[in-house]
């Protein structure tokens, strides 16, 4: 049995969360797509974790997790988040981490190109030209992964006779293209492979054949929840594209970031903000630059966990909910950060979006287009009161239930959690 839990928005719906809610109940979490980019808190016990890289399935110390083929390694990063977890008290993480032997290698000079073509979008004026990446390499990772002129995993750890010396030669002919496309920038190639060569022992207890390790697992009936990152507004091709990250986020990198078919999926569990963020350049359209908007940035702590970057806020926008079902499909929502919107009297919610006066049927492909859409807003009572101590759904005030029951019936899929505050406990179910 697989499950999935896949964000619904521009990320940071509290994937982490839900993850962590369920874990107990599976046997393996697997990360399909990302790297280092994404970012998960859990508060456990009053203890938060943050996780970038790593599946947040660790925190169950039963737990085994695996980073799938469609994941990209930075393994200076691996190592030290690693440690920064073990250090908060993670139990037996080691013994309980696998790497898949095709996922790709992030090297330094991809973060550095990272970096230089962010520069080069958006120039010496920071006019927003550029996407506002995470810095991680992420999208020069996945570039050189699609030219394949990039490194996996198993080039680095494998015995063959003269291994070593073929990852040197590739090393150098990668990073050589990277020179002739950005200019031949200062860097220490001899000081990074130096650290490759020490990974490549300190790797190899965590490298496994994740094809045959996920199928083992399937065949001998475990229980699997994939860990989705990032979020299907951020979808290489189902996105606000170029405004996205370089991997498909949706369901589609479920499969090919783990190597399943598909009719071993059975739940797909969409996460959704209770109201919308975005943190990096691109369209919003439901963005709030105003009080609500600060309002919202300050009440929900949105800033980014791995950048530290203020979040973009804005209201629910079910446009973005509905296709990202369609595309998705998923089989019940949890909706996070209710309490967020407590003190709002009013709750306004796009519903639709209009061009030139007409409705468009779905969120456009092309941005020209998105930006000039207006959004058509139904505009619901807020319920002026603290949820955070509510312990159960019945108990919920009459106007949360109903600003829950509207998106339910917008979207067509049931709201089977909801979440009233950052901790553990702070997760109502419906039944
Ligand atoms: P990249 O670095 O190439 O993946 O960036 C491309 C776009 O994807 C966005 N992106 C994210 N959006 C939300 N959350 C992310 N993770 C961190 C978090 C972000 C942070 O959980 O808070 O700490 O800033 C994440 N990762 C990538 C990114 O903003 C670009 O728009
Ligand atoms: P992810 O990337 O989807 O896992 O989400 P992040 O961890 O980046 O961001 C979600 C943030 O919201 C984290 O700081 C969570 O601790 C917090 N959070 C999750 N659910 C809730 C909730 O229901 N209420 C509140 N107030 N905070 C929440
Ligand atoms: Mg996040």
């Amino acid at each position: 049995m697989v499950n999935v839990v896949l964000g619904a928005q521009w990320g940071d719906e509290g994937k982490g969360k839900l993850v962590d809610l369920l874990v107990g109940k599976y046997d393996i979490v697997a990360r399909c797509a990302g790297g280092n980019n994404a970012g998960h808190t859990i508060v456990v016990d009053g203890v938060k974790y943050d996780f970038h890289m790593l599946p947040s399935g660790l925190v169950n110390p039963y737990c085994q997790n695996l980073l799938g083929n469609g994941v990209v390694i930075h393994v200076p990063s691996f190592f030290k988040e690693l440690e920064t977890l073990e250090a908060k008290g993670l139990t037996n993480a080691r013994g309980r981490l696998f790497i898949s032997s095709r996922a790709h290698l992030v090297f330094d000079f991809h973060q550095r190109t990272d970096k230089l073509r962010e520069l080069e979008l958006s120039g010496a004026a920071k006019d927003g030209k550029n996407i506002g990446t995470t810095g991680k390499g992420i999208g020069p990772t996945y570039s050189t992964k699609a030219s394949r002129s990039g490194l996996r995993v198993h080039h680095l750890v494998n015995d063959n006779e003269g291994s070593w010396d073929e990852f040197v030669v590739k090393y150098n002919r990668l990073l050589e293209t990277r020179k002739q496309r950005y200019g031949d920038f200062d860097y220490d190639a001899d000081e990074e492979l130096a650290r490759f060569k020490k990974y490549k022992e300190e790797l190899k207890p965590f490298i496994v054949d994740s094809v045959v390790f996920i199928h083992k697992a399937i065949a001998e009936k475990k229980s699997i929840l994939v860990e989705g990152a990032n979020a299907l507004m951020l979808d290489i091709d189902f996105g606000t594209y170029p405004y996205v990250t370089s991997s498909n986020t949706g369901i589609g990198g479920v499969i090919t970031g783990l190597g399943i078919p598909p009719r071993t999926i059975d739940k797909v569990y969409g996460v959704v903000k209770a109201y919308t963020t975005r943190v990096g350049e691109g369209p919003f359209p439901t963005e709030q630059l105003n009080a609500n908007g600060e309002k919202l940035q300050n009440i929900g702590a949105e800033f980014g966990v791995t950048t530290g970057r203020k979040r973009r806020c804005g209201w629910l926008d079910l446009v973005i909910l509905k296709y990202s079902t369609l595309i998705n499909g998923y089989t019940s929502l949890n909706v996070t950060k209710l309490d967020v919107l407590d003190t709002f009297k009013e709750i306004p919610i796009g519903v639709s979006y209009f061009l030139n006066g007409k409705e468009l049927d779905l969120f456009p492909e092309d941005l020209t287009t998105l930006g000039k859409v207006e959004v058509k807003y139904v505009t619901l009572p807020g319920w002026d009161q603290d949820i955070t101590k509510v312990t159960n759904y019945a108990d919920l005030p009459e106007n949360a239930k109903k600003y829950l029951k509207f998106i339910e019936d917008f979207v067509g899929v049931p709201v089977e959690w909801v979440g009233t505050g950052p901790s553990r406990d702070s997760m109502l179910h419906i039944d």
